[in-house]
């Protein structure tokens, strides 16, 4: 027999999007260009040529999600702020049309008892920007603070729950080293510089909003998948440490003000990944900056990676790999391991102390289409997400501060270099009608909300 999982009073339970996923209008009412606009029109880049320019129409069908939203039960909504509708070139004029979106968004979630949680980069940064450098420059950080400033000034009121940065090592490590995502580089010692710069940015802005948004919470969301050694062997034990401290504790180490994990640069200069192994660009001040305290960490977290040397080059940045086995992985590939999540949500408890956690994403891509009566079966997902809140409501009983979890995503939408072939929604969306179909993972989910528990 199972028993009931209850969580404690006041859990906050969510889904989660992001601008560029959703929001669709790309060149309206003054937005500028960013970086994924420009990445995605151009030829190759993105799979089957899909665009973020219409995406799930979200820009124009706001009221209507978040009647959706209400009817799912849900009490928070993660969403990301795309920076060139506040500043179309970066800094600068501000686009009083892009801060009036966002307020009225705001408005009809509080209006929908739905508590905002904003995002401030989910990797739409203006072109205008890039042109200049983007995030290898210093002055991007100094514009971040800019648009920092413009929008909590308009939104600080009511929202109170801000999260500066997501992802910050798949910004700097897949768009700038791997070259998958936006601007497409590939360059591993330019990546290193663009993390300091992201972690600056983040370090700057904290203060900002604290003094617009006076009683808000202020975190900072890291992807943390859960990584092992392939085997007991050193080489292997070597790859672990070398993923691992690029890319988890090159984040996290610094944000809980220990600095840049330098182990990092020794191996990384040794296995021929970097050419450089000093920083000239971490200024004296810029770490106390970054160990500003937050109040929370978000995590996002979907899988479990094993960390193997003998990868063909022998080149450990293709640690992320595990054994096939189809039962236990989701379409884009990604290993089921909802012990890690368990693990990870104990490392920043016992390991960084972190005084308060969010999952501000975890879910998976299932592509289960309706079926002859409308209904979308998708169990699989509804399965993964099980799992892995047993496993967030385990790490609670052992004392981690988890307060809220965000399923992502709420809706199906553009999956970054994927375009529209991966499906992590909970909602169903008809990319040719723009219908919106509650899958019965969501339906489910609704019922855990109003138990508080399943
Ligand atoms: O869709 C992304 C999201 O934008 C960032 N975290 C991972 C998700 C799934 O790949």
């Amino acid at each position: 027999m199972t028993s009931k999982l209850t969580f404690p009073t006041g859990f906050l339970w969510g889904a989660a999007t992001a601008s560029y996923q959703i929001e669709g209008g790309w060149n309206e009412d003054g937005k500028g260009e960013s970086i994924w606009d420009r990445f995605s029109h151009t030829p190759d880049k993105v799979k089957n040529g899909d665009t973020g320019d219409v995406a799930c129409d979200h820009y124009h069908r706001w009221p209507e999600d978040i009647a959706l939203m209400k009817t799912l039960g849900l009490q928070s909504y993660r969403f990301s702020i795309a920076w060139p509708r506040i500043l179309p070139t970066g800094r600068g004029t501000v686009n009083p049309a892009g801060l009036d979106f966002y307020s009225r968004l705001v408005d009809g979630l509080l209006d929908a008892g739905i508590t905002p949680f904003v995002t401030l980069y989910h990797w739409d940064l203006p072109q205008a920007l890039q042109d200049e450098g983007g995030w290898e420059v210093r002055s991007t950080a100094e514009a971040f603070v800019e648009y920092t400033e413009a929008i909590s000034r308009r939104l600080g009121d009511r929202v109170k729950n801000w999260i500066t940065h997501n992802e910050p090592a798949v910004v700097a490590f897949v768009g700038n080293w791997i070259g998958e995502h936006a601007p497409g580089k590939k360059d591993l010692d330019a990546a290193l510089k663009i993390s300091h710069h992201l972690l600056l940015s983040h370090g700057w802005a904290v203060p900002v909003i604290r003094q617009n948004s006076p009683g808000a919470e202020v975190g900072i969301t890291l992807n943390i998948n859960y990584t092992q050694p392939a085997s007991l062997s050193p080489a292997d034990y070597t790859a672990y440490r070398v993923g691992d401290g690029l890319w988890t504790r090159w984040f996290a180490d610094p944000v809980f003000g220990r600095g840049y994990p330098l182990d990092v640069l020794t191996s990384g200069k040794k296995f021929g990944l970097i050419q450089d192994d000093q920083m000239p660009y971490v200024l004296p001040g810029d770490l106390d900056a970054i160990a500003v305290p937050t109040d929370f960490i978000g995590l996002n977290y979907y899988n479990r990676g094993l960390a193997r040397a003998d990868v063909p080059d022998n080149a450990p940045q293709t640690v992320f790999q595990a054994p096939k086995d189809p039962d236990h992985w989701t379409e884009m590939d990604w290993e089921i391991y909802p012990d890690g999540l368990f693990n990870i949500l104990m490392r920043l408890h016992v390991e960084y102390q972190a005084p308060k956690i969010y999952v501000t994403e975890n879910g998976a891509s299932y592509s289960t289409p309706p079926n002859d009566e409308g209904r979308v079966p998708d169990q699989r997902r509804l399965n993964y997400l099980r799992s892995h809140f047993a496993a967030a409501h385990k790490a609670i009983e052992c004392g981690v501060p988890l307060s809220g979890y965000f399923v992502w995503s709420l809706m199906d939408n553009f999956e970054w270099a994927f375009g529209y072939a991966q499906r992590f929604g909970i909602v169903w969306v008809d990319f040719e009608t723009q219908q919106r179909t509650p899958k019965d993972s969501a339906l489910w989910y609704k019922q855990v909300i109003t138990d508080n528990g399943f």
